[in-house]
């Protein structure tokens, strides 16, 4: 299959900047903050400025990828950005940051901005997480800091980390810096990442593969997708 350049007990695909190699039962498909709040109107990211018309283009491929995890039995986090009601999880420097229309807290067509338990702070429905797959409330840009993401990765022997979500150079970039710090491998899918600018999306992706690979690996969803569907087929892993 196109794109697929090995199987076995571990698989490996084209990427950039060489095949990423992974082991799907040491593996966690992570897909950043598809909520709401950053994907529809009257959320957080509108609320900065942003045309969140922008980030809809990665929705197909994350579902893509979604379903063929879940096909697989590989491991699904999702995360979600938002704060505590009573806003005591969020540094003022950052609910005062900018000039946004509204700020964090603050009542919004969605409920209040970025507050769990908000409409708005939902993952979008087509996202929608199912039992067993666990969701990650973060108080800050990266899924790591403040969370019990690492143990949670930890406790199930998961090395590598396949990224997904928004926005590319916020969230998904954060956690990406986070896990290589903390000894993952990672790969980025680019089409199942996206940016309000899609010049930060572009030069978001082209840093992570930089270097040798300084932060890991880029390759596209339809890469993935194939790779595990090998794995459906042989029913081995
Ligand atoms: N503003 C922006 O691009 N992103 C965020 O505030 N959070 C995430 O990326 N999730």
């Amino acid at each position: 299959m196109e794109g697929v350049l090995a199987t076995g007990p571990g698989l490996a695909l084209q990427a950039e900047p060489s095949a990423f190699t992974f082991a799907p039962g040491r593996t966690a498909l992570v897909i950043i903050d598809m909520q709401r709040d950053f994907l529809e109107p009257g959320g957080f990211g509108a609320a900065l400025g942003n045309d969140v018309a922008h980030l809809a283009s990665a929705i197909g491929p994350c579902r893509a990828v979604l379903d063929a995890a879940r096909a697989t039995g590989m491991l699904v986090i999702h995360t979600r950005e938002g704060h505590r009601p009573d806003l005591s999880d969020a540094p003022p420097a950052k609910v005062q940051r900018g000039a946004p229309r509204l700020r964090i807290g603050d009542p919004g067509p969605m409920g209040r901005i970025l507050i769990r338990g908000e409409p708005g702070h939902d993952i979008i429905p087509a996202l929608a997480p199912i039992a067993g797959e666990p969701v990650i409330d973060k108080p800050g840009k990266g899924a790591f800091y403040g969370t019990e993401l690492e143990a949670i990765l930890r406790h199930r022997g998961i090395e590598a980390l396949i990224l997904t979500g928004v926005t590319t150079e916020v969230c998904v970039h954060t956690t990406l810096r986070e896990a290589n710090d903390r000894g993952f491998r990672c790969l980025v899918l680019s089409d199942a990442c996206a940016s309000y600018f899609p010049e930060f999306h572009a030069a978001a992706l082209a840093m992570v593969s930089a270097q040798g690979g300084i932060f890991g690996w880029v390759a596209d969803s339809a890469a993935l997708t194939a790779a595990l569907a090998t794995q459906e087929e042989s029913g081995t892993w």
